[in-house]
């Protein structure tokens, strides 16, 4: 077989991978919000090893409601809640263990937090998800065959008495050495196949199939996102190498789990079975991720939280945004402040979408349909698999020239691939009209089933040319839509700055 016809083979298999329908859900809603609340809130602590009295667990003035309110204010589409953190205190009525809401003074040991954060969720139209830590430091059964039964139990509870749960978050930390304890092999397939039993429409992240751990605790997307990636790069087993193994560990570092590039496909070609695996960016509001007063005056600006939401959400990944309760048992008005700003930020950049009047563009495959993906009327909810733009010749590269009624500042252009044909192009530019020609304000690689290709500076005009450069076959393109500017573009953290440039000084001299 010669290079060109295996090579056309391979490029074949990659675009044969899609997303399941579970990862389509999330890939919508691809904003949710964190909750650390837990026994360690009211010892100040980020870990704690299962001893804690449960009589500490006492909060004032909780309020679920106000939590949701403030989420949903900001943007997010669902909660995930620790439902038990590494210590083992459950935040439910679990029949499981003593160590548990049920011995604590709030609402003289009646209380069920997770039931009154999913009815709060329920009522505001927020999903509803839980995170239940495998490792265990207050369960007598952990690190012995037991553990999974009581595992599963706990499971149980959680999927079958708290109504829809959108997601399962399974954390792969574990400290469990340094407690002198033997590490437990959980059995993970036996809870996938569990929560697939009870709750079919349940996402199962971080340490599970649907949804993978960008890699790190900082809010760092990678520029470049596949989707399509080798199946060796995920799992389990990975996930749990890569997560944190002692308190204190500086979880910090730049994007990792494996490396920047995941799936070019330079990197692909190495590899025989691919999945699909939308990565998921999961950072804290504050530095930790339990709340703790003294980080009252370190919560991240509005303009670190709207860069991290372009290079996350924007970046064909999902955003996890971390906002720990306090021991009244609210959102402090630190972050209640920050959270309301970031709700207005992200609508305001995306209130004027520009409308089209012409488009220009390679005849499309099917029926007259170009104009769908390019009107500013978009209804993301109203998509399905038949609804694209799609070249109906294979090509070099693909031009798409929209025009504007009038000259706009524009300073953002939203793409969307329809990914039921999985992920296909690999390299575009974004050129403006200006001055009887056309500059250049944007190029990229990776767009997957949401890029927000936003310019260096607002630009003003009454055209703009997307050409596809690179690109698996062809693509199949679900929206395009460019937006008027609200002049607030964030700038990238220093350190982002600084490490893009020296990336770009090292492949400049190893001639990449
Ligand atoms: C880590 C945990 O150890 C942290 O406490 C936190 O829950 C974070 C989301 O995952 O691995």
């Amino acid at each position: 077989m010669d290079d060109a016809v295996r090579n056309d083979d391979r490029i074949k298999t990659y675009i044969s991978v899609v997303p399941s329908r579970v990862q389509k859900s999330i890939q919508r809603d691809n904003f949710n919000a964190f909750i650390h609340y837990g026994i360690n809130t009211f010892a100040d602590k980020e870990w704690s090893d299962g001893t804690l009295p449960p009589e500490i667990f006492d909060p004032s003035e909780q309020d679920t409601e106000q939590w949701v309110k403030v989420l949903k204010y900001a943007g997010a589409k669902g909660i995930i809640f620790t439902a038990k953190h590494h210590d083992g205190f459950c935040m439910w009525q679990t029949k499981t263990t003593e160590y548990s809401v049920k011995n604590s003074p709030y609402k003289n040991g009646k209380g069920d937090v997770v039931k009154e954060l999913s009815e709060s969720c329920r009522k505001h139209g927020m999903k509803f998800g839980i995170y239940l830590s495998p490792w265990d430091r207050n369960s007598e059964y952990y690190g012995t065959d037991k553990y999974d039964d009581f595992y599963c139990e706990q499971l149980t509870e959680l999927l079958t008495g708290y109504g829809e749960i959108f997601c399962v978050w399974l954390d792969g930390a574990c400290g469990a050495e340094s407690d002198g304890k033997k590490k437990q092999e959980y059995d993970f397939e036996r809870y996938y196949a569990l929560i697939r039993k009870l709750s079919p429409n349940t996402v199962i992240s971080n340490c599970g199939p649907d949804v993978r751990w960008v890699g790190n605790e900082a809010g760092c997307a990678r520029e470049s996102e596949w989707n399509v990636i080798p199946k060796l790069n995920v799992g389990a087993q990975v996930i749990m190498a890569a997560s944190q193994q002692s308190e204190g560990q500086n979880m910090r570092r730049p994007v990792d789990i494996l490396g920047e590039d995941l799936g070019s496909r330079e990197f692909l070609k190495d590899y025989d079975e691919f999945v699909w695996s939308p990565a998921e960016v999961d950072v804290s509001i504050r530095p930790g991720w339990f709340y703790h007063k003294n980080q009252d005056f370190r919560v991240r600006s509005v303009n670190n939280l709207m860069y991290i939401y372009y290079t996350s959400v924007g970046g064909n990944s999902l955003l996890l945004l971390n906002v720990p309760p306090d021991r009244q048992g609210r959102i402090n008005d630190a972050d209640v402040d920050k959270l309301v700003k970031l709700g207005d930020r992200i609508r305001s950049a995306f209130a004027t979408p520009v409308d089209v009047v012409s488009i220009e563009a390679p005849p499309h495959e099917a029926s007259n349909k170009i104009r769908n993906v390019l009107v500013s009327s978009y209804n993301k909810n109203s998509f399905d698999a038949n609804s694209f733009y799609s070249p109906a010749e294979i090509a070099d590269s693909y031009e798409i020239i929209m025009r504007f009624k009038e000259a706009t500042l524009i300073d953002k252009v939203q793409l969307v691939e329809n990914v039921a044909y999985s992920q296909r192009v690999e390299k575009y530019s974004i050129y403006a009209a200006h001055k009887g020609g056309y500059v250049k304000v944007y190029d990229g690689t990776t767009i997957g089933f949401n890029r927000i290709a936003l310019f260096r500076k607002p630009v003003k005009t009454d055209s703009l040319k997307i050409v596809i450069e690179e690109c698996r076959e062809k693509p199949y393109i679900e929206r395009i839509t460019a937006y008027a500017s609200d002049k607030y573009i964030p700038r990238a953290p220093i350190k982002v700055v600084i490490s893009r440039v020296l990336r770009r000084a090292r492949s400049r001299r190893s001639g990449k």
